[in-house]
C-alpha cells in the first residue's frame, strides 16, 4: 500500500518535460499555513490529490502534477499531459482553475500565466484566419481595421440600427458590431436585424468600394447559437460575433466548429471577464483568458485599450504580444482595443498596440456633435494620419470631423 499525501506534489528539484502543462500562480497561504503546504496543495487538489491520505496499491496511473518553483508568493505547476483530455477546454479549466480557487489553505490564489505544450495545444483547432482576417477579408495590410457599436447598446429599432450602421460604414469604419446584450429582443429580432444590416451593408460597399462586414452578435443557448451562424453564412456575412466568458468554452468550441464548415470569422467579446481577472490577487488573469480564447479558435479578440479609455486592463500589450506569438504553428489572433476610446486616443492607441489590430469606437463616434457619419470619418482621419505619421492637428487642418471630434475630446 502506498500514500498519497500533501507532501507528494512538491518537488524543488522537478524539470517540467516538455509534454507538461506548466501554470503559473500566485498565491496568498491562509493563517498558520506555510508557502509549501499550500502550494502542494495546490499541486494536489487541481490534479489528482484530495484532503486525506490515501492509502491504495499502486494500480492507477500516476496524474499528479509536480509544484517544483517557489519564488516569494509566486508558485509553478507542472501537470502532466495525460491529466487532460484531448480538446476539452472546459476539463482543462476544471482542473488548473477549479476547486483551487476556493480553497481555504489559501486567502487567495490567481492564475497568472500558462505555458502550453504542443502535446495539449495540438488538441485544439485554433482559429481558423485570425489576423488574416484583415488582408483575407478587406484587403487592408497598413492599418488597423475599425468597427463601432450603436449605440445606445439596446432599444434602436432595427430600422435604426441598420441606418446607423449604413452612415458608420460610409462615414469610413470597415464593420458594425452588435453590442453584447443586443441579441434576439423584441425591439431589434435577430433575423429583421442581419437581413437589414447586410442590405445596408451592400449599398455602403456599392458607394464606397470598399469591403464593409458585419460582427453580429449570435451569443445564446448553443444550438440557437448555430442556427444564427448558419443564417449568418447563407446571407452572405463574413462573421459572427460571440460573448465567449457568459455563453461558456464549450459552446465556443461548438460554434469554432460550425464555423470551419461556413467559412465564418469569430469576433470574441468578453463581457464577464473582470469577474475573473479583475482582483489582482485573485481569479484567473486575462492573459489566460486570452490563450484559451485561442485554443478555442476566436478570429479576434477584445483585449483592452492600454490604459487608455473607460475600462480597467490588464497588460493589453503583452497580451497582444501572447496572441500573435508562435504556438506550434496556431494561427495567431487579431487583438481589439475597445472601451471609451475617440479619435483623439488612436496615436496613443496605435503607438502601444501597433497597426495589426481591429479597434472599435462606440461612443466617440456616436457621439460626434456632427452624427454617426461625421463621427467614423473623424475615426478614420485619425487613424489614417496615425499610420501616415502625421500630427492630429496638422491633419485635422483640412480634415473637419476630426477637427471637430479633437475639439470635443482632445487627445487624452
Ligand atoms: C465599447 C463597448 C464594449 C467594451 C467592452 C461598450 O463601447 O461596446 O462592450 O469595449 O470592454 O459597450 O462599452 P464604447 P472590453 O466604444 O462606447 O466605449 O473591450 O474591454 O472587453
Ligand atoms: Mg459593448
Amino acid at each position: 500500500m502506498s500514500g498519497i499525501t500533501y507532501e507528494d506534489f512538491l518537488d524543488l528539484s522537478y524539470t517540467p518535460t516538455e509534454t507538461d502543462l506548466v501554470c503559473t500562480f500566485r498565491i496568498a497561504p491562509a493563517d498558520g499555513m506555510s508557502m509549501e503546504a499550500a502550494a502542494s496543495r495546490v499541486a494536489s487538489e487541481s490534479s489528482n490529490g484530495t484532503w486525506a491520505a490515501l492509502h491504495i496499491d499502486d494500480t492507477f496511473t500516476d496524474m499528479g502534477a509536480t509544484t517544483f518553483a517557489i519564488d516569494g508568493d509566486t508558485i509553478k505547476v507542472a501537470y502532466p499531459a495525460g491529466l487532460f483530455e484531448a480538446g476539452n477546454m472546459p476539463q482543462v479549466l476544471s482542473c488548473i482553475a477549479g476547486n483551487i480557487m476556493g480553497m481555504k489553505a489559501v486567502d487567495t490564489i490567481r492564475l497568472e500565466d500558462c505555458e502550453w505544450p504542443e502535446a495539449i495545444v495540438s488538441g485544439y483547432r485554433g482559429p481558423q484566419f485570425g489576423s488574416g482576417v484583415r488582408s483575407e477579408i478587406f484587403g487592408v495590410e497598413d492599418r488597423p481595421i475599425l468597427a463601432t457599436v450603436p449605440k445606445p447598446k439596446v432599444g434602436l429599432s432595427t430600422a435604426k440600427h441598420a441606418e446607423v450602421g449604413y452612415e458608420a460604414w460610409v462615414g469610413g469604419v470597415d464593420l458594425l458590431k452588435d453590442d453584447e446584450n443586443l441579441t434576439d429582443q423584441p425591439f431589434n429580432p435577430f433575423s429583421d436585424r442581419l437581413t437589414e444590416s447586410l442590405a445596408m451593408r451592400d449599398k455602403a460597399q456599392d458607394e464606397t468600394g470598399e469591403v464593409k462586414s458585419y460582427l453580429v452578435n449570435v451569443t445564446a443557448e448553443t444550438n440557437e447559437m448555430l442556427e444564427r451562424a448558419d443564417e449568418v453564412a447563407s446571407q452572405g456575412n463574413e462573421y459572427v460575433m460571440v460573448d465567449v466568458v457568459t455563453c461558456g468554452w464549450a459552446a465556443v468550441q461548438t460554434l469554432r466548429e460550425r464555423c470551419e464548415e461556413l467559412g465564418l470569422a469569430i469576433h470574441a467579446h468578453r463581457a464577464m471577464h473582470a469577474a475573473f481577472d479583475r482582483l489582482p490577487d485573485h481569479g484567473v488573469s486575462m492573459r489566460v483568458l486570452a490563450q484559451v480564447s485561442r485554443l478555442c479558435g476566436v478570429d479576434q479578440l477584445h483585449t483592452g485599450t492600454a490604459g487608455l479609455g473607460k475600462l480597467a486592463n490588464e497588460d493589453t500589450v503583452g497580451i497582444n504580444e501572447w496572441l500573435r506569438s508562435d504556438l506550434y504553428g496556431m494561427t495567431d489572433v487579431l487583438p481589439t482595443a475597445s472601451g471609451g476610446l475617440h479619435p483623439g486616443l488612436v496615436p496613443a492607441l496605435m503607438d502601444a498596440t501597433g497597426t495589426n489590430m481591429c479597434i472599435q469606437v462606440g461612443g466617440g463616434i456616436h457621439g460626434h456633435p456632427e452624427g454617426t457619419r461625421a463621427g467614423a470619418a473623424a475615426f478614420r482621419q485619425a487613424v489614417d494620419a496615425t499610420v501616415a505619421g502625421v500630427p492630429m492637428d496638422e491633419y485635422a487642418a483640412d480634415h473637419a470631423e476630426l477637427a471637430t471630434a479633437l475639439e470635443k475630446w482632445g487627445t487624452e
